[in-house]
């Protein structure tokens, strides 16, 4: 009843002002939840206060830096050979090992981890459509552990220190195969897959944690193999031939200065996009949010990530904006956290 009188009361002293209409509505709707005072508006709705606004965003300085810092290698046209497995090839076990043969224009670039940063050149492995794993040292085969029976695909391309993908033809490779014999599906999930390899130091951390326990044992240490036990996934019926989008970025855990502005990155075979003369685009929606398209394929770089959990979604769409199916792959969600 008093705010009724009073804003009647005020109504009355705007009109004596001279000013018709607006104040009088604006008090009348503000009056369920302010004291009508003059004619400032107040909006019921407010904005959620974890509300995540995403921003397009020039590469991070330090990553263009490192690019300068590399020279040619930057323009490298890595050509990747899957040497083990043999497409078609049948694996007795659970273990697979993946030997890759590197050759082309390589302009210096050779995967390798830096023992002081624990970074480096590297190549991404990919079982079925599980996260990739990054793969350091050539040297030796990477073992996929606990490899579930059944048939698999696996791809795999070069990469750089930070994560972005070569995207010369010939740095990608796929193969399919089967495993009979294959690891327990019922076996958890070790911690580090998919969840902590911003940073991919796990997979040789696992490995040598392995060696280190046989160690005790025996006084002559195996040498350290990188690899990485698989939780149970199986492979798409997917067609070499038909356009393929391979998720890449983001993936895992992002903290301090990683967190500011993350990578969004995929591989394309049989699909140009738009902005590349083709027909194909790539939408990407984060938490379920709005979708965004990709017309040039090339990394997008995003800020403006709250910390938390986030899925982010790659999708590749065709003229009509619906999914290119090609066994599962061309629409793919991982879920990343980000540390603040
Ligand atoms: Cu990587």
């Amino acid at each position: 009843m008093n705010h009724a009188r009073r804003t009647l009361f005020l109504c009355a002293l705007s009109l004596l002002a001279a000013v018709f209409g607006a104040s009088c509505a604006t008090a009348d709707n503000a009056n369920s939840n302010t004291t009508a005072t003059t004619s400032v508006a107040a909006p019921a709705a407010s904005p959620s206060p974890a509300a995540q606004t995403l921003a397009v965003a020039d590469a991070p300085q330090k990553i263009k830096d490192q690019m300068a810092e590399r020279g040619a290698q930057d323009q490298a046209s890595p050509v990747l050979k899957i040497v083990e497995p043999r497409e078609g090839a049948t694996i007795n076990g659970s273990i697979v090992p993946v030997r890759l043969a590197l050759s082309g224009d390589l302009k210096g670039y050779k995967p390798m981890k830096d023992p002081q940063t624990g970074m480096g050149n590297h190549i991404h492995v990919i079982l079925d459509n599980q996260p990739y794993e990054a793969y350091y040292s050539l040297d030796q085969p990477f073992e996929l552990r606990n490899v579930t029976e059944g048939t698999h695909t696996l791809r795999v391309f070069a990469s750089r220190p930070w994560h972005e993908s070569y995207k010369n033809t010939g740095s990608f490779q796929m193969v399919t195969f089967t495993v009979r014999g294959g690891g327990d599906a019922s076996r958890p999930t070790t911690t580090a897959t998919g969840q902590t390899m911003a940073d991919n130091r796990n997979a040789t951390t696992n490995a040598n944690q392995n060696v280190n326990a046989n160690t005790a044992a025996s006084p002559v240490a195996p040498p350290a193999r990188e690899g990485k036990e698989m939780p149970a996934s199986s492979g798409g019926a997917v067609n070499r031939a038909q356009p393929l989008l391979t998720y890449s970025r983001p993936k895992g855990e992002y903290k301090g200065d990683d967190a500011n502005t993350i990578m969004i990155d995929f591989w394309l075979a049989n699909a140009k996009l738009q902005g590349d003369g083709g027909e194909y685009r790539v939408r990407y929606s984060v938490d379920g949010g709005e979708a965004k398209l990709i017309d040039k394929w090339a990394p997008v770089w995003l800020s403006g990530w709250t910390a938390g959990k986030h899925t982010v979604k790659l999708e590749l769409v065709g003229k009509d904006d619906s999914v290119m199916d090609n066994g599962g792959y061309n629409s793919t969600s991982r879920d990343i956290t980000v540390v603040r």
